[in-house]
């Protein structure tokens, strides 16, 4: 048996990763660590590791029990990563630990466990491994190396210019979070008291770039592509679905919308999703006309209840991901707005849920918060966002 790691056990992994393993390869097993909170561990425990997996078309459900995970534990035990990472049995490790974990310096952060896991497989001279970032951000699998190799000393630094690749990834699948009914569909449906279900859509991607060199799965077996240039394919993903994904949490919820369904409906927002498209296909060097058709459809899907106040979590960071580089590349009205909307919603809402709330919350006070806002993000307000902030407030 070949073990992978991951790090962020939410439901986009299980819906994502473990199931592109349970399909391609039975070799292969799980053992995975939760972010900041242990419950999904706690749950998952209980059940012997088992979940089911919904996926939900517009013209039904089906279910599948999914065995490829084999252990689950809280973020906090530190000993069992460490003794996993330092057993040749464990080959790869994947990561989903937001935009914003590749920042995170504090004791306890994924950089600092990996590195304290990837100096105990130095140690025990169990070879070579690859550590493999499936977070939305540009570049993930270099920005996951920085982020290890700021944290490691110059011993392991060494060690890992041998030993270590950081291979990078585009993923995708909209997983939207579980809910109560959600649970009592998976009862009813299969007789399996599940308490940590996940409901997904059918359609999956997962794009690689990198070397592997202790192997991995055989994720062919289940459509992975790998490529040898993912910039291309990175940036569709990122910019088109992640980018209208963040407009539309922002400009969406303004207009009192609530789900992905609602507001691509409204034509008011479709039409500056479709403005942010036209400027971010100025950067691509594909045609993506197919590509924004079957967003469409999927941002449609009746039966998938995907919420904008989920999708609107991490903004200044996801931000930075999204409309700024698309406002980059043509300085257009549709990444304006994306940009404006955003700063809407931190000037129009309380309880900002972002890593980086205590920054909002001081631009928020400042004598001019729009610039100060734009600061967050990395840019300055220039007249295009100031006079689109103006619109948007004035609707
Ligand atoms: C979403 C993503 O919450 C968000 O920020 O844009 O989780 C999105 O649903 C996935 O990347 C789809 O693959």
């Amino acid at each position: 048996m070949s073990t992978l790691v991951h790090l962020g056990l939410g439901a986009f992994h299980r819906a994502h990763q473990v199931w592109y393993t349970h399909v391609a390869d039975p070799d292969w097993n799980y053992v995975s660590f939760t972010g900041r909170s242990a419950r999904m561990s706690d749950l998952l425990t209980a059940q012997g590791n088992k979940y089911t997996l919904v996926t939900r078309s517009k013209d039904g459900d089906s279910f599948e029990l999914i065995d490829t995970i084999t252990e689950t534990h809280p973020a906090s035990n530190v000993e069992r990563l460490t003794e996993l990472m330092a057993s040749p049995d464990v080959k790869v490790v994947t990561l989903t630990i937001t935009e914003a974990g590749y920042d995170d310096t504090s004791d306890n952060s994924a950089p600092r466990r990996l590195a304290t896991g990837l100096a105990a497989r130095q140690r025990a001279s169990a070879g070579p491994i690859a550590i493999m970032s499936c977070d939305n951000v540009s570049g993930n699998g270099a920005k996951c190396k920085a982020a290890v190799y700021a944290v490691a000393d110059a011993d392991l630094r060494a060690w890992m210019d041998d030993n270590v690749t950081f291979p990078t990834t585009s993923i995708d699948r909209i997983t939207p979070a579980t809910t109560d009914e959600l649970i009592e569909l998976v009862e009813k449906e299969t007789g399996f008291a599940d308490k940590a279900p996940v409901v997904t859509e059918p359609f999956a991607s997962w794009v690689i770039e990198g070397e592997f060199p202790a192997g991995r799965p055989a994720w062919e077996n289940a459509g992975v592509e790998f490529v040898n240039d993912i910039e291309p394919f990175e940036h569709r993903k990122l910019w088109l679905l992640n980018g209208s994904h963040s407009l539309m949490a922002y400009y969406g919820q303004l207009k009192g919308h609530e789900t992905v369904a609602d507001a691509i409906a409204d034509p008011a927002v479709r039409e500056k999703v479709e403005n942010l498209w036209n400027e971010a296909a100025q950067g691509l060097p594909m045609d993506v006309t197919d590509y924004r058709a079957s967003l469409i459809e999927r941002f449609e899907n009746p039966n998938i209840r995907h919420n904008l106040a989920q999708i609107a979590i991490d903004g200044a960071t996801k931000q930075m991901n999204r409309a700024v580089p698309i406002y980059g590349i043509a300085h257009g009205p549709g990444a304006a707005w994306s940009i404006a909307a955003w700063i809407v919603y931190c000037l129009s809402t309380d309880e900002i849920k972002d890593t980086r709330a205590e920054e909002i919350a001081a631009a928020k006070q400042d004598s001019d918060p729009v610039q100060a806002l734009c600061g967050v993000l990395g840019i300055d307000a220039d007249d295009q966002i100031r006079a689109t902030v103006k619109e948007i407030r004035s609707a």
